[in-house]
């Protein structure tokens, strides 16, 4: 029997609702394999850490985290701590602290769901969006001079490395050759950015080579975004930098009915540290401490987490039983239209999970 060791980082607002919900899916998940089990350890960081500690998490608290075999994240931000400290100050520091370059966003339309694009079925959108994750607009490079002055000025620089867009485009290129479709679209901004993505669309021509059986096209990132309204069967693999592939991951959980639904993987691909696994949404302040969180995004965040680990049939498994709570439109939180709230979406998925234990004795 296997043990997984997981860090759970809940985070802040509803991070601390869905992060506990899917570790008792995983449990209940755990309880029917004969072959795997969990250790969970908790994290208590974030903006209550930080109103004790002047930090977000502790100074070597990477190190707690560096023996695990996954993360399991919920959210960075406090309604009282401005963002960019939360951000930064754990978030991004995992990310960047543990490499984790490649984010992917799968995206599709779930069972029961019903997004903005009626005429859209689930065969028409089913995209991964990969984030180029440790450079670009997020570097952190920049600053601000004569603070407040009607002379201040203040710059985000953008930058970029060959190594780092050659990596990213290449674990991009590898994803898109292992789908049916074999298809990737490189998203751009090369006629205003003539820099750094010059060099991007330059990469991304020299790594294609390497896929001859990978069809790929080239899209300015403003005209994706009609794209993906327009003719979302026309793409299947983005590949996009850290800011624009943020944006339109939003738009794409959006267009598959709602962001509390949409999972993320920060994944370190050489494996040298651990990967993190994380719902794509925030710590929604509107409805936080009231059970109202969709998990549904933390629950697929956890279904990439056991992928990762190597546990495919656990995280179809996993899929299956969230599918047939997206079904039931009875079992549907708010940011779907219905009233059901977070614990019960909880105790559905875990039903569905020990069923089909009693169906398999
Ligand atoms: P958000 O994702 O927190 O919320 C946007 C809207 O979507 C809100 O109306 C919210 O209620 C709704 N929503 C999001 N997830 C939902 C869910 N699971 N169920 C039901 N409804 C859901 O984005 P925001 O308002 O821009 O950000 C709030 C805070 O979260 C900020 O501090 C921001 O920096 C932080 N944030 C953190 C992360 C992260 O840690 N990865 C990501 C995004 C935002
Ligand atoms: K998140
Ligand atoms: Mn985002």
């Amino acid at each position: 029997m296997k043990t997984y060791n997981i860090a759970t980082v809940p985070g802040d607002g509803i991070g601390k609702e869905v992060v506990p919900a899917a570790q008792q899916v995983l449990e209940a998940l755990a309880a029917s394999s004969s072959t795997f089990g969990f250790e969970f350890e908790r994290f208590d960081w974030g903006g209550d850490y930080y109103r004790e500690h002047g930090v977000m998490m502790p100074e070597d608290g990477l190190n707690a985290l560096r023996g695990k075999d996954a993360i399991l994240f919920g959210s960075a931000g406090d309604p009282d701590i401005p963002d960019h400290i939360t951000l930064w100050g754990l978030r991004l520091k995992i990310c960047q602290g543990f490499d984790q370059y490649a984010n992917v966003r799968p995206t599709r339309i779930l069972p029961g769901i019903d997004g903005p694009l009626k005429r859209c079925g689930a065969d028409d959108l089913n995209w991964v969006i990969v984030r180029e994750n440790s450079e670009g607009e997020y570097s952190g490079v920049g600053g601000r001079v004569h603070q407040g002055h009607p002379i201040e000025a203040a710059t985000d620089l953008s930058m970029m490395t060959r190594a780092g867009v050659e990596r990213i485009m290449r674990f991009a290129f590898k994803l898109a050759q292992s789908r049916p479709r074999k298809l990737l679209t490189v998203i751009t901004k090369s006629n205003a950015q003539r820099h750094a993505m010059v060099m991007w669309d330059e990469i991304a021509v020299q790594v294609s080579r390497e896929f001859p059986d990978v069809t790929w096209d080239k899209e300015l990132v403003d005209a994706s975004t009609a794209r993906m309204i327009n003719s979302p069967a026309s793409l299947d693999t983005i590949v996009a930098t850290n800011l624009h592939a943020d944006i339109l991951s939003d738009l794409a959980a959006a267009l598959a009915g709602s962001l509390g639904i949409a999972p993320t993987a920060n994944i370190d691909p050489e494996r040298r540290y651990p990967s993190m696994f994380e719902p794509i949404h925030g710590s929604a302040f509107d409805i936080m401490g009231k059970g109202l969180a969709n998990p549904v995004g933390a629950f697929w965040s956890a279904a990439l987490m056991l992928e990762h680990l190597g546990e495919s049939e656990a995280a179809a498994q996993l899929m299956k039983a969230v599918e047939s709570v997206t079904a039931n439109p009875g079992l549907h939180t708010g940011d779907l239209g219905g009233t059901a709230k977070t614990a019960d979406v909880t105790a559905a998925v875990c039903q569905f999970l020990a069923g089909a234990k009693s169906l398999a004795a």
